[in-house]
């Protein structure tokens, strides 16, 4: 059903790149339709060197078209806005000394920041996710986290192979473990790795952008992938 919608989704847009009305769709962010989960957009800041993710739409649109400190990158993964059965809250915290977001859904992590770390200030639950331990019928992929001495930023993603490369090759970042599980989603398991100079058209950067929600194909977010393929 869902790569049905994609299919058609994607058909569309090939209509609306055709006819050159393309502004108003790739202005918006990819959002889930008839489902109990969302997506968590994620962006990156080069001015804090740290990300940022809100499953909030308005939110999240808001950040892309006013806030020029934030470059949209993608949907990191799923998660619930309302608690469901088995799940937990994702606690959201916020540091004017280190300019950056705190998520976590350790109930006691949570308390120790809330009530002895002056650094951080509690904002809201974030969303709902699923515990560590959680082994029940929904299938779910892991969020990893990392911290950045040399950043002062928390980083969280759900990417396996981003998680290994990460670990691996950036000494910026530490691993810190395994943080809380979310619904699997398998549109976010579409890669962003594909470069423009890899893509056989204008279009298929098109797709990457709106489709996927890969925004490093649209660096300067005027809503125009790849410009060396689609102009602009
Ligand atoms: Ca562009």
């Amino acid at each position: 059903m869902k790569q049905a919608k994609l299919l058609l989704f994607s058909f569309l847009m090939i209509v609306l790149v055709g006819t050159g009305i393309t502004y108003a769709v790739t202005s918006n962010l990819p959002q889930e339709e008839a489902s109990e989960t969302d997506y968590v957009y994620r962006f990156w800041s080069d001015v804090f060197h740290g990300h940022f993710f809100t499953i909030d739409y308005d939110e999240a649109t808001k950040v892309k078209n006013t806030d020029s400190n934030w470059n949209y990158e993608k949907v990191a993964f799923s998660a619930y806005k309302t608690q469901q059965s088995d799940t937990i809250p994702l606690y959201r915290f916020w540091s004017d000394v280190f300019k950056g977001h705190f998520y976590t859904a350790d109930e006691s992590e949570y308390l120790k920041v809330k009530n002895t770390d002056s650094n951080w200030k509690y904002e809201w639950i974030a969303y709902y996710v699923y515990p560590l331990t959680y082994s029940g019928p929904v299938e779910t992929e892991t969020v990893f986290r990392f911290w950045s001495p040399v950043f002062l930023h928390h980083f969280y993603t759900s990417d396996e192979n981003e998680m290994n490369k990460v670990k691996n090759t950036d000494s910026n970042w530490t691993y810190e473990g395994p943080a809380f599980k979310v619904p699997k989603q398998e549109f976010t398991s579409i890669s962003c790795d594909k470069r423009c100079d890899e893509m056989i058209s204008c279009q298929e950067a098109y797709w990457y952008l709106n489709d996927v929600g890969c925004g490093d194909k649209d660096q300067d977010n005027d809503g125009i992938p790849c410009e060396e393929i689609c102009g602009g």
